[in-house]
């Protein structure tokens, strides 16, 4: 097969301060390398204010928006780079809607959340935020590109 990574769709997927606390950084990423996505970035950071700002500067009109960078900003988050076909789109079918409350069991945030203000992870919503929040998160030489060969380790 012809090798088209580098054109392959790309998205910033966040297990958040309350997911990383809760212990479920490996049920997390597990559901996105199951799916058959790849990690291409990868890092534990406690992001600065600023960072969070910028991250939600969308939402900054936003009553909670003040609550919500400080909690974003108060501890360790995982920060990725998930690619794939459909990633961004499909990503947030295995997110799961917004509010736990509403998302469907089988959802990340359906099985495993239960507050808005505990949701536990984000992922970009569009091409363009995915741009934007990679470019924020991430250094450029900070992804990787390769290519997977299971076959390779079948003895
Ligand atoms: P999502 O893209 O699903 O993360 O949702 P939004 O970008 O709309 O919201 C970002 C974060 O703001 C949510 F993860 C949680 C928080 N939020 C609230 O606390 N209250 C709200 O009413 C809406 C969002």
């Amino acid at each position: 097969q012809e090798a088209h990574a580098a054109e392959l769709e790309r998205t910033f997927i966040a297990i958040k301060p309350d997911g990383v606390q809760r212990g479920l950084i490996s049920e997390i990423i597990s559901r996105f390398e199951r799916k058959g996505f790849k990690l291409v970035a990868i890092k534990i950071t406690v992001p600065s204010k600023d960072i969070a700002q910028k991250h939600y500067h969308d939402l900054k009109t936003r009553p909670f928006f003040d609550g919500l960078c400080d909690f974003l900003s108060s501890g360790p988050v995982i920060a990725m780079v998930w690619e794939g076909e459909g990633v961004i789109k499909y990503g947030r079918k295995l997110i799961g809607a917004t509010d736990p409350q509403k998302s469907e069991p089988g959802t990340i945030r359906g099985d495993l959340a239960v507050a808005i203000g505990g949701n536990i992870i984000h992922g970009s919503d569009g091409p363009e935020t995915a741009k934007d929040e990679i470019n924020l998160w991430f250094k450029p030489e900070e992804l990787v590109n390769y290519t997977s060969n299971a076959e390779k380790w079948i003895y």
